[in-house]
């Protein structure tokens, strides 16, 4: 028998990245976290995800939310995220356009104008937005605790050789690659070359060593790498390109990226308590990232991050998955 479910989203993009916002139906989750809730997600729905991210209705990069009451009804919000490359603990751009969404449609009302408490994955997100008449220009969060994990990890890999690589985590695990002898910067490479060099660098930083969050265990493996670069514009901080799931680089600076790279750069002296961090992306967009705090997370020294960002909305969608459509669970070509 044929069940075709017809989900109604809004399509918006932050700094370059997509965000879908399935505005209805929701499934049904289960759980007393939002972890506990992905979890349920990922084993009962998942059909829902591969159906709205991949190809024929969305695309490689393709990037999402829904949205749920809190569980604590002190907060505002909990959101799931759903990517091409799974469900994602956390994700920046993600909370960025979902919340730009959740105003700008008000879909939601804040306990108080201007302040969301929001539940995801990775934990309790404060964030802060500023409007103006019906426009939510900047979105600025809280991220959870953000630290560098490993340094200096040493790898061989296949194409560019001897590399050392940092891990650290700011929502989802990074491999960050900071230009050095064998890695010229991301100006030195296409978008497909970073593609083709991340596969392999991901399964050989994953082969040396377990990650594993220290409060956390379902939040485990290195699931992104971050290539560093020269910026574009002089007042920027730094650059990054970052690649996740398959084959997509992040067209956003990436926010659980910036975190991670904000606590490694914290860790080796490189940035300090409230200086400002400007993020720029492949293609030149920026994040505002600054060190609100010092902390800690199991052994580990950890700062929380601010990042901050804006997002657009760029169209209403209606998407039917037809259960005995071949392609009902979408496709990828790797
Ligand atoms: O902004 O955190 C982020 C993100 C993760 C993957 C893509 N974007």
């Amino acid at each position: 028998m044929s069940r075709i479910t017809k989900f109604s989203c809004i399509d918006g993009n932050t700094a370059g990245n997509p965000v879908r916002l399935v505005t209805s139906p929701a499934p049904n989750l289960f759980g007393k976290s939002m972890m506990e809730k992905r979890l349920h997600f990922i084993k009962e729905f998942d059909w829902i995800r591969k159906g709205l991210m991949f190809e024929p209705r969305g695309h490689d990069m393709m990037s999402g939310s829904f949205f749920f009451p809190p569980i604590d009804t002190a907060n505002d919000v909990s959101v799931l995220f759903i990517e091409t490359s799974g469900c994602l603990p956390m994700c920046g751009h993600g909370l960025i356009g979902t919340i730009t969404i959740l105003i700008e449609e008000k879909l939601i009302s804040p306990k108080q104008k201007g302040t969301l408490r929001v539940e995801t994955p990775a934990g309790l997100i404060i964030a802060s937005y500023t409007q103006e008449a019906e426009k939510v220009t900047a979105v600025k969060f809280t991220n959870i605790a953000s630290f560098l994990y490993a340094n200096d990890l040493e790898v061989e890999h296949p194409v560019l050789g001897n590399l050392k690589v940092d891990v650290a985590y700011g929502g989802n695990f990074y491999a960050i690659v900071d230009t050095q002898k064998n890695f010229k910067g991301i100006e030195a490479y296409t978008a497909g070359n970073l593609i083709n060099l991340s596969i392999p660098l991901r399964k050989l930083v994953n082969e040396l060593q377990e990650f594993i969050h220290p409060e956390d265990s379902n939040i485990k493996g290195c699931s992104h790498v971050l290539w560093a670069g020269k910026t574009i514009d002089k007042k920027a901080t730094a650059r990054n390109a970052v690649f996740y799931g398959n084959k997509a680089i992040d067209r956003s600076p990436c926010g659980t990226g910036t975190s991670a790279r904000m606590a490694q750069w914290f860790s080796k002296n490189k940035l300090e308590l409230g200086t400002a961090f400007i993020h720029e992306s492949i293609i030149g967009s920026k994040f505002i990232g600054t060190i609100e705090q010092k902390t800690t997370v199991g052994l580990f020294p950890a700062i929380l991050p601010s990042i901050e960002g804006s997002a657009q909305i760029t169209g209403y969608n209606t998407i039917l998955i037809d259960s005995n459509y071949e392609y009902a669970e979408g496709f990828q070509i790797i």
